[in-house]
């Protein structure tokens, strides 16, 4: 058995701010966890480097549901982002050496290959209706069958979703956090004629999926799954903020727009009700924020049995290695959905080299042993960590508002 001999946290910002854990073993073999918490990093090195590396020297490292337990019920304070985030860079890195160890890429470990591959959602958003579509059709032509679609609102300077770069949109842009204007009026005015523009340029035949950020009452986010209803959503996403799960009842109750939400979740217990009385149908938590691939797990296996199927986070702020775990779950889990896809920059991609590929829409792992990714620490140790906050939100008369 693999012996636990050490545990480094590396920080680094190819691009951007990642928070990796490196957990190593005494046969020479070690594993990698994403433990990226976008713009609060330093807490989670800091939990892990702190209060997590000094319990795991030592520890058999092939224990991975036993050291989960441990972190989890251990702490005495369960759940929450930067504790789950935590947990979930531990759980990855040991799915990681397990599957060194055995030879065999993740998802055989967790079963096999369910699918042949995993469909990706890309990111086209624009200015104006007229650039969104534009960049939908390139979008279109690189093969991707489902596409987010994200316009500027008319009357607002900015909003979220729309990015300075076409082909990467960076979520925290500043060193201290942008104020953006925002109204829900001018908001739900725009929606319903992207939608109808961009089923006349692109077919029927791509998913169209759309984000509303957590910005709507529930009685404001029916009328917006109302109006899209005639162009046939896959999905209607983070429609309202999700503390208070009963909330989903009321769009339940007048809308057949699908719905996800959970890219926030750090627990089967943010989604227990949603799933419970099947008020979703899409549930979105992800590895590096909901206790990792033992979590992910239970929350699918839960989801399965109310036919909610599982979409996966994939913005730039969960690393490679993120990603690569996600998708050998993706392809396992019976009642997957779609994976979000948003490109790594570059540097990004150099300073985690991987195995996994994307081809016409369709993502794959790859068959190397393990999640087959790794991190180039020279490299990584050349870019510092930059202090980034994602935006803040108020209304036009000044109110604080949702991000
Ligand atoms: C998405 C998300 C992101 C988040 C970002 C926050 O659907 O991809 O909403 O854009 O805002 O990941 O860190
Ligand atoms: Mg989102």
């Amino acid at each position: 058995m693999p012996i636990i001999t050490s545990a480094k946290v590396i920080v680094t910002s190819p691009g951007r701010n990642f928070v990796t854990l490196k957990i190593e073993t005494d046969e020479g073999i070690y594993g990698l966890g994403d433990a990226t918490l976008n713009g609060r990093e330093l807490a989670v090195a800091s939990y892990l480097t702190d209060h997590v590396t000094p319990c795991l020297i030592g520890r058999d490292a092939h224990r991975i549901e036993d050291i989960w337990q441990f972190l989890y019920k251990g702490a005495y304070w369960r759940r929450g982002p930067v504790t789950m985030s935590a947990i979930a860079a531990v759980d990855t890195a040991l799915w990681d050496i397990k599957g060194k160890v055995a030879g065999l890429p993740v998802y055989q470990l967790l079963g096999g290959a369910a699918r042949e591959g995993v469909m990706v959602y890309g990111h086209a958003n624009g200015a104006t209706i007229e650039e969104t579509i534009e960049a939908a059709l390139i979008y279109q032509s690189e093969g991707y069958k489902a596409i987010r679609i994200q316009s500027g609102v008319p009357g607002l300077a900015s909003t979220y979703g729309v990015s300075k770069d076409r082909y990467f949109y960076e979520p925290a842009d500043a060193d201290l956090p942008t104020e953006n204007v925002w109204s829900t009026e001018k908001y739900l005015r725009s929606v319903p004629p992207l939608f109808e523009k961009a089923r006349e340029a692109l077919g029927w035949d791509v998913h169209l999926l759309h984000d509303a950020h957590h910005r709507l009452t529930p009685i404001e986010a029916a009328r917006l799954g109302k109006d899209l209803e005639p162009f046939r959503p896959f999905w209607l996403e983070d429609a309202v903020p999700a503390e208070n799960q009963a909330n989903f009842r009321l769009i339940r109750q007048h809308t057949t727009t699908p719905l996800a939400v959970g890219e926030i979740f750090s627990s089967v217990w943010d989604c227990k009700q949603l799933i419970e009385e099947q008020l979703i149908d899409y549930i979105r938590a992800t590895v590096v924020h909901a206790g990792g691939i033992t979590h992910l797990r239970r929350i699918a296996s839960f989801a399965d049995m109310h036919n909610v199927r599982t979409g996966c986070h994939g913005a730039t702020d969960l690393s490679p290695v993120c990603m690569a775990a996600a998708l050998h779950f993706d392809l396992s889990v019976p009642n997957f959905g779609v994976q979000e896809y948003m490109r790594h920059t570059p540097e990004t991609d150099a300073a985690f080299p991987h195995a996994y590929t994307f081809d016409r829409g369709m993502m794959h792992p790859g068959d190397k042993p393990g999640l087959g990714v790794e991190i180039d620490e020279d490299l990584a140790a050349k870019y510092e960590y930059k202090r980034a906050f994602l935006p803040v939100n108020r209304l036009e008369d000044g109110t604080m508002f949702n991000w």
